[in-house]
């Protein structure tokens, strides 16, 4: 017991407690300039101001007052004690102490006028507005009338989203990727140091309008119909059709983004912008699986509507002539063959080389950036990501999940090593944010590649 109490007063004169108690909350006031204490003010009314203070709590607290809850500092200076409780042991010297730091740290902020709108005015600040991909402007790009409206309604790279799962071979919720990726991208732009004047020497920012000549616009989803797939890829195409209508400053024919949706989007995306350009494109297709599959091996193929899926639609778009008959490459692949000797043999049929998943472990980023890089050179190139691409613990919110697939920091290693390639469109697909987690992090990892996507477009 004796050895307690010596342990606690040496404890005590560790940190300067004499007997006495708390000395230094005596002498402390009077080092101090006392602040002059507002009429009836609470700390929380004096930190906060206007925006509590109201007659209603005034009147509450001359409530609380006359009913003895609180007490008067000292009848003169007529303003509430902290002493807000009859067995608050305190001394007064002490309260005055701690009251006297707080109004200290009274808030100097001056509101403004309450018919002052000039800090909210901005419509797609980065902490407010309708929402679009990192808050970029917005306009109807399928509207004729402002196709035709080359000075105000022009696109160099446009956003644009395809809410259509129906061609999915296993989990649905894919319709739902392209608000999920918007919304994941609400910490992402600049916009708010949107200015007309460019700004010299600074790194091009695709967020940040003053510092590339490029018009960047979200438009929304196309409106495609849930009941039949055969309208709503149709009105996709025309969709997209619209888009590349449009003239833009630097690009003659606008860059699209496409934020799936599930794979089979990508058809007419790659449709649309091989017409434009009047020739087949390269396509870099980064997947867990090949999706040259015949239709007649995935599904059989009866009729031509089941023959068009998401593990399909590589086969019509090599049989349509959008990409090139030859190299062309997956990278990612790790999911099993359905029939094993066939679907290789078919897939280089399509003009495919295979980078799978394990070889990174082989060649590392770099070596699949270079044999990428050697391929494509400086030919028009369009890049599709399935985010199951990434391993299911890094994207679980999506349709086929293949175990053993890259992280995240690898997959964007290796798109923005691609930087110098001509990017002609890409696409972020397979996103279904009902199989996310809590923590959105598949939709997050897809609004990451589509800013990787956008970088390769603004140079
Ligand atoms: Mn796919």
């Amino acid at each position: 017991m004796i050895k307690m109490k010596l342990v606690l007063l040496s404890i005590a004169a560790t940190f300067g407690l004499g007997v006495q108690g708390l000395s230094w909350v005596e002498q402390a006031p009077q080092m101090l300039d006392t602040p002059s204490i507002p009429e009836y003010l609470s700390f929380m009314d004096s930190v906060y101001g206007e925006v509590v203070q109201s007659p209603q709590s005034e009147e509450h607290k001359r409530n609380m007052l006359e009913g003895g809850k609180v007490q008067l500092k000292n009848e003169e200076e007529d303003s509430i004690h902290l002493k807000s409780h009859p067995l608050q042991t305190l001394s007064d010297k002490q309260l005055n102490y701690a009251h006297t730091h707080y109004l200290k740290m009274q808030s100097k902020v001056k509101l403004p006028s309450n018919d002052d709108t000039s800090d909210i005015l901005m419509d797609q600040g980065i902490f407010g507005g309708i929402l679009t991909y990192a808050h970029l402007q917005h306009f109807n790009c399928f509207d004729p009338e402002l196709m035709d409206d080359a000075d105000e309604h022009k696109i160099d790279i446009a956003i644009v989203g395809a809410p259509f799962d129906t061609g999915v071979s296993f989990r649905p919720g894919a319709r739902f990727g392209p608000e999920a990726i918007r919304r994941s991208a609400r910490r992402i732009g600049d916009a708010h140091i949107r200015s007309t004047k460019k700004r010299k020497n600074y790194p091009v920012n695709p967020y940040d309008e003053t510092t590339h000549n490029y018009t960047i616009v979200d438009c929304g989803d196309v409106s495609l119909s849930p009941f039949d797939n055969r309208i709503a890829l149709n009105q996709l195409y025309r969709g997209e059709r619209a888009i590349h209508r449009h003239q833009g400053n630097v690009n003659k024919i606008p860059k699209i983004i496409t934020l799936g949706g599930d794979h089979t989007i990508t058809l007419m995306a790659l449709r649309s912008v091989s017409e434009q350009l009047g020739k087949p494109v390269h396509i870099i297709h980064f997947d867990s699986h090949i999706d040259t599959w015949d239709p007649k091996v995935l599904g059989g193929g009866i009729t031509n509507y089941m023959s068009l899926n998401h593990g399909t639609f590589l086969h019509y778009a090599h049989e349509q002539g959008y990409i090139h008959q030859g190299g062309n490459f997956h990278v990612g692949i790790r999911a099993p063959y359905i029939d094993e000797v066939y679907d290789g043999n078919h897939d280089l049929e399509c003009g495919f080389n295979i980078i799978s998943a394990k070889d990174i472990d082989k060649i590392g980023v770099s070596g699949i950036i270079r044999k990428l890089k050697d391929a494509i050179k400086t030919n028009p190139v369009y890049i599709s990501v399935d985010i199951d691409v990434l391993d299911p613990a890094t994207a679980p919110g999506t349709g086929t999940m293949e175990i053993g697939g890259f992280t995240g920091r690898e997959l964007l290693s290796i798109l923005d090593g691609l930087k110098g390639i001509e990017l002609v469109g890409g696409d972020v697909v397979e996103v279904s944010p009902p199989y996310d987690t809590n923590s959105e992090i598949t939709s997050l990892a897809a609004t990451s590649v589509v800013d990787s996507l956008l970088r390769l477009m603004v140079v």
